[in-house]
């Protein structure tokens, strides 16, 4: 894939491969292990996500377009917003909703993500349906350069899909911070969270019957046998999905099927899996009204629209500096 000529460069190849290195070191030395959720999106990993999306059981992209379509208009009232900024891309079809709703004020659109790879053809497309939308897409961590992004006009800051519950709490108030310390009055942050609902259903999007999640689960491992000589063996791992009612999150986590040894090459390290061990690769944290009002309110931030669909299932928030 070719970036294109246009994409802005805030994170390079080589500071990406740093950084997997080191989550990947950290991860494996824990205990329990963790491997950080933000190395499935490979090529395969994005393809097979797009195919979660589509899933009976995965109800989260069908909910929040759903409220996205009625409360488009809204948005676009409430905000005058001139600039789109959108935190994390292919969402291509939910932003397409957003560009017509702002079409009125709207001056340039912005998706930022950590992977060039189809950044610059998906804002090429965008701006071929958008005559006088100035697209700037820009490849950056948003954990870490939020003070980089652009900040003319009155931004609306798009965090879409649920994304947010990746992060644990600490990590999520410090990014809501960090987002808060960038806005400037007018602007605005347009955030998807996945309500609490019942076990089994939250369970079942994680753990869906055609097994789609569990082969988007284990593609960590084939990123990491790709990128840093690893020999995982995949079959050797089985998915599952539990919800940490505590913590009000489903985890999911590759447990190893036999004691084994895997082998990474670029870290110098061999590593022991028990039988049964489980490694944690993602949580997905799960929202209540209340919650999210005071962790934005300790961010700084005012929430001043709560929509849901009309089952209830998903969420999406406008809030305010
Ligand atoms: C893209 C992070 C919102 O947490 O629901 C889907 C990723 N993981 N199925 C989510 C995911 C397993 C998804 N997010």
């Amino acid at each position: 894939h070719s970036p294109g000529e246009s994409v802005d460069l805030f994170l390079t190849a080589d500071d990406l491969a740093k950084s997997l290195r080191r989550d990947v070191a950290e991860g494996l030395a824990a205990s329990p292990r963790t491997l950080p959720p933000k190395w499935f999106y490979d090529e395969r990993g994005s393809a097979l996500f797009e195919d979660i999306t589509r899933l009976d059981e995965y109800y989260p992209t069908r909910r929040e377009r759903e409220i996205l379509a009625a409360r488009a208009p809204a948005i676009a009232e409430e905000t005058g917003a001139t600039m789109l900024l959108e935190l994390g891309a292919g969402s291509g079809e939910k932003t397409r909703l957003l560009l017509a709703a702002l079409a009125g004020t709207l001056r340039s659109y912005v998706p930022v993500d950590v992977s060039g790879d189809f950044l610059g053809e998906a804002a090429a497309a965008i701006a071929a349906d958008h005559p006088g939308l100035t697209v700037r897409p820009v490849v950056a961590d948003y954990e870490h350069h939020l003070n980089q992004l652009p900040t003319d006009g009155r931004r609306l800051i798009a965090f879409l899909g649920g994304t947010i519950g990746n992060m644990p709490p600490a990590a999520r108030i410090a990014f809501l911070g960090g987002l808060r310390a960038t806005m400037g009055p007018e602007d605005a942050l347009l955030l998807g969270c996945d309500l609490v609902k019942d076990e089994e259903r939250l369970v079942r999007a994680y753990d869906d019957a055609a097994g789609v999640t569990a082969e988007f689960d284990k593609n960590v491992l084939r990123v990491i046998n790709r990128e840093l000589d690893a020999d995982f063996d995949p079959d050797a791992f089985e998915h599952r999905a539990v919800w940490n009612a505590a913590d009000e999150w489903i985890e999911m986590r590759l447990r190893s099927l036999r004691d084994q040894t895997v082998r990474i090459g670029a870290l110098d390290l061999t590593c022991a899996f028990a039988k049964d061990e489980e490694m944690r690769t993602e949580i997905s944290a799960k929202f209540r009204r209340e919650r999210l009002e005071s962790e934005l309110g300790a961010a700084g931030l005012r929430l001043a629209e709560f929509w849901t669909d009309e089952a209830g299932d998903f969420s999406l928030s406008l809030a305010r500096p």
